[in-house]
C-alpha cells in the first residue's frame, strides 16, 4: 500500500507512566490528535498502554501466568485509553476507528501468529485511520500474553507494505552514553550500541527502548524497511515526522 505510514505513540506520551493507576494526559492526547489532523495521507496509528496497561499486567503476572480476571481488567483498561485517543482524533476531524488486538490477533509464545489484516486493508483503502494499541491477547501456547505496540508496528508495516514507520517516544530518539542522539542504527552496529540502550525506567513489561530497537532492527534486516524513533512529546514533531522530515534515530539495513 503505497504511501502508508504506521506510527506508534508511546504510552509515556499519552499517560503518566510513573503512576501505578491509570492516568491519562488529556492535553497531550488532544495535541497529538490535532497534529495528525493537520497532515493528510494514509495512516495506521498504534498507541502504547502506559499506566493503563503495564501496572495491571504486572499485578496479574500476565507475562507469566494465565489469569481470566487479569485479561478482562487489563483489556478493559487499555480499551478505555484507546477510546480517549479515538475520541480526540474524531473531534479533530480524523476518521479514526478503534481496532482491539484482543479481537483480531492470536499469539504463539508471545509472538503474533495470526492477525486479521483484511479489515485493516479495507479501512485504509477507504480513508479510515485504524487505531490499535498494546493489549493482552490470546496465545495458543500460554493462554494469553502481552502484545506490545512495538511488535504490532513492524508486523503491520510488513504485512501492509508500509512506506514509513515511526515510533514516537518521550526522548530524542536512541541516546548514546553522552545523551546524544544516535542518528543511525543498523543490524551490524546494534550489538556495539546495545550497552547504551536502556530498558524503561518505569513499570514496563515489554522492554522499553531496547525492545523497540530490537523490533525495528529485525524489520530493517528482514524486510529492508527503515524506521525512525523520535521525540513525540515535543510539540510539532509528529507533524514533522508525518511530513517526512529528518529527526531522531533512523534504523535501517546495512548498505
Ligand atoms: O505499551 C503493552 O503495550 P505497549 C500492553 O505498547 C499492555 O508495550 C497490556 C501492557
Amino acid at each position: 500500500m503505497n504511501g502508508l505510514v504506521v506510527l506508534k505513540i508511546g504510552g509515556s506520551i499519552i499517560t503518566d507512566k510513573s503512576s501505578s493507576t491509570p492516568k491519562s494526559l488529556a492535553d497531550a492526547i488532544e495535541r497529538i490528535a490535532q497534529e495528525i489532523a493537520g497532515v493528510s495521507g494514509s495512516l495506521i496509528l498504534v498507541h502504547g498502554a502506559g499506566s493503563f496497561g503495564h501496572p495491571l499486567a504486572r499485578q496479574f503476572k500476565l507475562t507469566e501466568q494465565f489469569d481470566v480476571q487479569g485479561i478482562i481488567e487489563t483489556h478493559r483498561s487499555v480499551k478505555s485509553l484507546n477510546t480517549m485517543v479515538v475520541d480526540a482524533l474524531t473531534l479533530s476531524g480524523v476518521p479514526a476507528v478503534p481496532v482491539h488486538p484482543l479481537s483480531c490477533a492470536l499469539l504463539e509464545q508471545g509472538r503474533i501468529r495470526d492477525m486479521q489484516m483484511a479489515p485493516l486493508r479495507e479501512m485504509v483503502q477507504r480513508g479510515l485511520v485504524p487505531v490499535l494499541h498494546g493489549d493482552v491477547v490470546m496465545d495458543s501456547a500460554r493462554g494469553a500474553a502481552i502484545l506490545s505496540g512495538d511488535q504490532l508496528v513492524p508486523y503491520i508495516a510488513q504485512k501492509m507494505g508500509a512506506e514509513r514507520i515511526g515510533i514516537g517516544s518521550n526522548i530524542d530518539g536512541v541516546l548514546d552514553n553522552q545523551s546524544k542522539t544516535i542518528p543511525d542504527i543498523t543490524p551490524s552496529t546494534v550489538d556495539r550500541l546495545r550497552v547504551y540502550i536502556s530498558g524503561s525506567s518505569h513499570t514496563d513489561v515489554t522492554g522499553g527502548m531496547l525492545g523497540k530497537v530490537q523490533e525495528l532492527v529485525e524489520l530493517a534486516d528482514k524486510f529492508g524497511i527503515s524506521s525512525r524513533i523520535f521525540n513525540a512529546s515535543t510539540p510539532g514533531n509528529i507533524t514533522r515526522f508525518l511530513k517526512g522530515e529528518t529527526m531522531g534515530t533512523r534504523i535501517q539495513k546495512d548498505k
